[in-house]
């Protein structure tokens, strides 16, 4: 009879970050880290600033209790500038404004908090991202916060300065009375270019999702 069943579970992941923080490569990635040399290099190259909402689908199947669950990440990445460049380019809010209404922006699963190490200005605006994020209510109770150091194929970060950060962000998150604890803040550095840290990170978000996304049932 569980056999006629099929157990499915699907989330939110937002990135959120500085313009150039590599939010769109990143999530590219994340949906298909099993990229050739060539692929990897397009994608490098020919990923241009964002001016519009990206959205990226995959899905695996995770035994979650001995029951395979095909699960499904929904990447939505924003463009990261905030500022008006000309009257042609469209920022990070002008875009929020129109996809607000999505009903899978009413909860977030996973949120990236990207940070660029060899920008330290893109590490202070964190704050800023993180306030938006409470202030649109996207962190719920099954919400994981990810910090995400990116570029470190340019300069590798002190683990010391990401444990203060994960703090940092912790204690922030208690402030605001969140019902997250610190088990749902993690970090991992990342680099597009070695790809270190990108099957770490879709595990993660994988199997957070499988466990904790929007769970539903159909027939087979
Ligand atoms: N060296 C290096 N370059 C990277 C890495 N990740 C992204 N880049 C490059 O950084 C630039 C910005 O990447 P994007 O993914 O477009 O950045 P974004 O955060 O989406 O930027 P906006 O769309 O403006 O918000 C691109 O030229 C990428 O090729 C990385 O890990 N290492
Ligand atoms: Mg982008």
């Amino acid at each position: 009879m569980a056999d006629e069943f099929k157990h499915y579970a699907t989330g939110s992941v937002i990135p959120l970050g500085d313009g150039f923080t590599g939010k769109s490569v990143l999530s590219r990635l994340l949906i298909n880290p099993d990229v050739s040399d060539e692929e990897l290099n397009d994608i490098l190259l020919k990923t241009k600033k964002s001016y519009n909402i990206e959205i990226e689908f995959s899905s695996e199947i995770v035994e979650v209790e001995n029951l395979p669950v095909t699960t499904t990440l929904q990447f939505y990445v924003f463009p990261g500038q905030r500022q008006k460049a000309s009257s042609r380019s469209t920022t990070f809010d002008e875009i929020l404004s129109v996809f607000d209404c999505f009903p899978a922006l009413l909860r977030v699963s996973v949120l990236l908090l990207i940070y660029d190490v060899t920008r330290f200005s893109t590490l202070e605006s964190l704050e800023v991202w993180l306030r938006f994020a409470i202030v649109k209510e996207w962190i719920y109770e099954d919400t994981l916060i990810i910090l995400v150091p990116n570029k470190t194929d340019l300069e590798k970060p002190k683990q010391t300065d990401i444990d203060q950060i994960v703090s940092t962000i912790y204690e922030y998150i208690a402030d605001h009375n969140l019902p997250i604890d610190v088990n749902h803040i993690k970090s991992v550095n990342s680099s597009c270019v070695t790809l270190e840290g990108i099957n770490e990170l879709r595990e993660i978000i994988i199997n957070w999702i499988a466990h904790r996304g929007i769970r539903g049932v159909g027939i087979k």
